[in-house]
């Protein structure tokens, strides 16, 4: 019993959907998506393909940072629905092959989660579940850290007469990993869920739980502290136990996000051998032209990109590859071209999500190639993250101009407006007030125009992932880089030598809007099949790429 998560790793042949409750599909008509919503589009999900569906929080929230701040572990949010609600999305979605793999945010609850309000009292056992402490000697914070969302990281409570720290909002106290009680109440949460149905966890912040000194941390313009609580020794020893308690057991599947991850550090996360997480969701590589947590950009370079894709995706025993997520931009906005050529660039992308080692994560929107916001101010903005940084930009002085401009490249709400199913006044997602602008190129770009299209964004996400579930290569052969422009990536993905029926791949991809030329070495067999071409190539002798065209090469198997 113990080991039937190795006896059946359902997650390496499959692909993920992250759904964003709040902005997907909407009921109700409270502006607000929700768990009825959900239930109602699982067809339009099983029909891409995917295997299972994450769902980001439903658990009851006063929204501060949008359920990523939760008062109750145990229960929906009446906004969303009921646990009844919940159970019958789970049957309902096993009824089409879709599992359900649950955010769990354990890093921090709410504060007005009961246990943050009984801890304020001083009410046992929950005294020691967060991270309390006096004033230091000048009545100030009890040290220098800043936080993921800026500014200090410490409030004081005055009822309980102490501060205590959070890494995130005010509302989000962190949990005190060092009291053994909290992660007891985490393993009951845990198999609450999986006695409901749900088949893993994507753990939210999951290297940062426990913090291993709370002296002052060195100097940084942001997240100061760090050093003191990335991946400690304790942090492992806990994965280990969540693994071997609850995982395990009911053969569960952990996928964990890291944060400020180098490569030896992902690997001890994610290493099989260890026996803690069982894949990991890294960030770096959706930041090669970025900088201050992607607020400030620079000049794209597709070389650097293969360099950081290659780390995780030669370096870890089984990747997450993923390019867009409700923390990030959308990616054809990003590393496309949300302009000319918009549908070209988001099929590329698409290419290079479905032909990646590993587990790979879809988000909602992604497969028609949705676009960032057309906000044209703040006040259209809700994220939490995007207020607090533009409150730092303009102590900091940067022209209006130029800090509206960063804000809109890095907003998170790029990704949170609401999924387009269609033309209508609500893009099909409400008929209500929805709770965050839609854009206006819903009329365009939604899923009803692109249903029946063969040369939509949407086709190709299916043909895509049908190509993947078809390749025991493309899921699991090993990844080798072949070479890189600025502009330009070739990759190869080569059978393992059990799998060689199915040949070894190699993908050309340009991330430009101009025609460039490559190599003649990335393409060693011009005599090789065309798997996919988005310019409708009939051979494999290329001496160019089109603007933003992705090609795929089958080759025989050289195992
Ligand atoms: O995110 C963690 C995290 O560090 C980043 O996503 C962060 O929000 C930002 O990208 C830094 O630039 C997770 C959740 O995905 C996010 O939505 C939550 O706000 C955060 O944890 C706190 O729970």
């Amino acid at each position: 019993m113990a080991q039937a998560a190795s006896e059946d790793p359902w997650w390496e042949d499959c692909v993920v959907y992250q759904i964003y409750p709040r902005s997907f599909s909407d009921a109700d008509g409270d502006g607000l998506g929700d768990l009825a919503g959900i239930i109602g589009r699982l067809d339009a999900i099983a029909d891409l393909g995917v295997g299972a569906i994450w769902l980001s929080p439903i658990y009851p929230s006063p929204d501060a940072d949008n359920g990523y701040d939760i008062s109750d572990y145990c229960d929906v949010d009446p906004r969303y629905g009921t646990l009844a609600d919940f159970d019958r999305l789970v049957a309902a979605a096993r009824d089409r092959g879709l599992r359900i793999i649950m955010d769990l945010v354990i890093n921090h609850t709410s504060d007005e989660h009961a246990w943050f309000q009984a801890s304020r009292r001083r009410e046992d056992p929950y005294t020691d579940f967060y991270l309390w402490r006096p004033p230091n000697p000048e009545g100030g914070p009890p040290n220098n850290w800043t936080g993921f969302f800026q500014g200090s990281t410490w409030t004081f409570d005055e009822l309980r007469g102490e501060y205590y720290l959070h890494l995130f909002d005010r509302k989000q106290p962190d949990l005190n990993y060092d009291s053994p009680a909290v992660l007891e109440r985490v393993k009951e949460v845990m198999r609450f869920w999986l006695d409901r149905g749900v088949s893993g966890f994507r753990c939210d912040v999951i290297n940062i739980l426990h913090k291993a000194s709370l002296a002052d941390g060195r100097p940084r313009l942001i997240v100061r502290g760090r050093e003191h609580y990335v991946s400690t020794e304790r942090l492992h020893a806990i994965l280990r136990e969540l693994r071997r308690d609850v995982l395990d057991p009911a053969g569960a599947f952990a996928i964990g996000e890291s944060v400020f991850t180098d490569l030896p550090m992902a690997q001890e996360l994610s290493d099989a051998g260890r026996r803690e997480l069982h894949a990991l969701i890294t960030f770096e590589h959706l930041e090669v032209d970025r900088l201050f947590h992607r607020y400030v950009s620079y000049p794209f370079s597709a070389r650097r990109l293969l360099a950081r894709l290659a780390h995780d995706q030669q370096g870890l025993d089984w990747p997450a590859p993923y390019l867009e997520s409700h923390d990030q931009p959308r990616i054809v906005s990003h590393y496309g071209d949300d302009g000319r050529y918009w549908r070209r660039s988001a099929i590329m992308l698409g290419v290079l999500a479905m032909t990646l080692r590993g587990t790979p994560l879809v988000y909602q929107g992604q497969e028609i190639g949705m676009t960032n916001f057309d906000f044209t101010g703040l006040d259209e903005v809700d994220d939490v993250e995007t207020r607090n940084v533009d409150a730092l930009m303009r102590r900091l002085k940067i022209p209006a101009r130029l800090r509206w401009h960063w804000l809109a490249e890095g907003s998170r709400d790029n990704a949170r407006t609401p999924v387009q199913w269609s033309a209508e006044p609500g893009a099909g997602f409400t008929t209500g007030r929805p709770w965050l602008p839609i854009n206006a190129n819903h009329r365009r770009i939604n899923r009803a125009a692109q249903e029946h299209d063969p040369d939509s964004v949407l086709a190709w996400y299916r043909r895509l992932i049908a190509l993947r579930s078809a390749s025991a290569t493309l899921r699991r052969g090993a990844f080798e880089p072949v070479g890189a422009t600025r502009a330009c990536v070739a990759y190869r993905r080569v059978a393992a030598p059990g799998d060689s029926a199915d040949g070894d791949y190699t993908v050309l991809l340009n991330f430009t809007a101009q025609r460039r030329r490559i190599p003649c070495s990335w393409i060693t067999d011009v005599a090789a099949p065309v798997g996919l071409s988005t310019v409708g190539r009939p051979h494999a002798a290329v001496a160019a790429l089109e603007p933003f065209e992705a090609l795929v090469l089958r080759q025989r198997s050289s195992a």
